[in-house]
């Protein structure tokens, strides 16, 4: 039975001539790096949320030890969240023809009889399914958050972040059994035979090398339609891939990315007119309401800051115009120089990301601003008219537009 080519169980069955040790060192060495950069990245992404910020921020309880590594995310340099995230997608989504190719290289094994033929060999298999289960897991998560399909229950952050410690935890058991045969097997010029070897090969339609061109020719047109929409002008459109890429985000002032249109969110421009919109901004000293015109007629501070997607888009800096957020923790009794969180809430009534809360860190920071304009204009109506948060360093998610009610006060 387990010699009857004609089943999966039986090594006859598989006849790549492909397949072999070699092979898949080679694809398992550049996931080991690749994977490696991702967690890392992925981790410092989280942090970058200030998700132990209550009440809005904490999207994962229970977090526990898995948050260990937390800490407060700093505003310089003002690009760190734009060159995280953009790593992190940009490379993951390049990894996946090298995901695939891996699988593909060692799928006999899923199907080899006895399903155990040891207690140790039982456990290897059990981690193996936790790392497959935990890849696929990432890497489909992570692909349809970023092209906007919000199809799985509950919320993205704690699902991507559970399963990026549990793939991790398997992955790192899995490099440290296979590293050195990996290395050995690249060492060597005559490959070892192993049980990934057909002993029964089909004719070649591509040589090995050829094969790994195809992957990494597949690595490199992903690469290539994605990376763009770090950028603007000619090269987002190149971002064929990216939902928020090929599109064209308009030209002038305000001639840059929109994440949520105001319609989207269901703003209605009977409430952001001089005569209905106040800025309520409350902390130990009271409450003040304030309009457009008064806070137009603060001193205003100019900032050059992107804005910078968890999604992996970003633009290149713009020119926000508007009040130092240190200035507003001042005018409802802090001092400027020592301010603490604030929670702040928007307009939008329904949707995500309607409210957030900003470390201490990032309101005394003065490049930090409730701003009214941006490049020379007034904020269009899609970028958070009629006054918007932005924070050097912060994932765009934190900045939140058409902003209704700050209150001031450690979190
Ligand atoms: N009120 C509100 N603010 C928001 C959002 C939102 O959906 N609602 N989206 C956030 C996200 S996820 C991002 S990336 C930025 C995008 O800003 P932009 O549309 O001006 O580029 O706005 C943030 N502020
Ligand atoms: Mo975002």
């Amino acid at each position: 039975m387990r010699d009857d080519p004609r089943l999966p169980s039986s090594p006859g069955f598989w006849r790549s001539p492909l397949r072999g040790p070699r092979f898949t060192s080679v694809l398992g060495l550049v996931l080991l790096v690749g994977i490696t950069v991702l967690f890392v990245t992925g981790l410092v992404s989280y942090a970058a949320y200030n998700p132990d910020l209550s009440p809005v921020n904490d999207k994962t309880p229970d977090k526990g030890i898995l948050g260990f590594y937390l800490f407060a995310w700093p505003t310089n340099p003002h690009w760190l969240y734009r060159l995280n995230q953009g790593v992190h997608v940009t490379l993951g989504i390049t990894l996946i023809p090298v995901l695939l190719a891996k699988l593909w290289s060692v799928i006999p094994r899923l199907f080899a009889l006895p399903p155990a033929r040891s207690l140790a060999h039982a456990l290897e298999r059990i981690s193996l399914l936790l790392l497959v289960g935990g890849a696929l897991f990432e890497f489909v998560t992570g692909v349809l958050n970023v092209q906007l399909d919000y199809v799985f229950p509950g919320s993205f952050y704690p699902l991507h972040f559970y399963g990026a410690w549990v793939f991790f935890a398997a992955f790192v058991a899995h490099a440290l059994l296979k590293m050195p045969t990996a290395l050995r097997n690249l060492r060597h010029l005559r490959e070892e035979r192993n049980d990934l070897v057909t002993p029964r090969p089909a004719a070649p339609t591509v040589s090995r090398r050829g094969a790994l061109w195809f992957v990494g020719g597949g690595s490199l047109l992903l690469f290539a339609t994605t990376v763009g929409q770090n950028f603007d002008g000619l090269l987002r459109r190149t971002a064929l891939l990216a939902p928020h890429g090929g599109g064209d985000p308009g030209s002038g002032p305000n001639g840059f990315q929109i994440n949520k249109t105001a319609a989207y969110a269901g703003i209605d421009t009977a409430e952001t007119g001089e005569e209905a919109w106040r800025l309520v901004v409350t902390g130990p000293a009271g409450t003040v309401r304030l309009s457009r015109d008064q806070l137009a007629g603060f001193v205003l501070h100019s900032s050059a800051l992107p804005i910078a997607c968890v999604e992996g888009w970003s633009t290149s800096d713009q020119w926000w115009r508007g009040v130092r957020l240190r200035d507003l923790a001042a005018l409802v009794g802090y001092d400027a120089d020592d301010p603490p969180d604030v929670f702040v809430e928007s307009l939008q009534r329904r949707g995500a990301f309607r409210s957030a809360a900003l470390r201490a860190n990032q309101v005394a920071d003065p490049r930090s601003l409730l701003a009214l304009y941006v490049n020379g204009e007034e904020l269009s109506p899609d970028h958070g008219y009629p006054a918007r948060i932005i924070v050097p360093a912060a994932p765009g998610v934190l900045n939140t537009k058409w902003v209704a009610r700050m209150t001031f006060g450690d979190l």
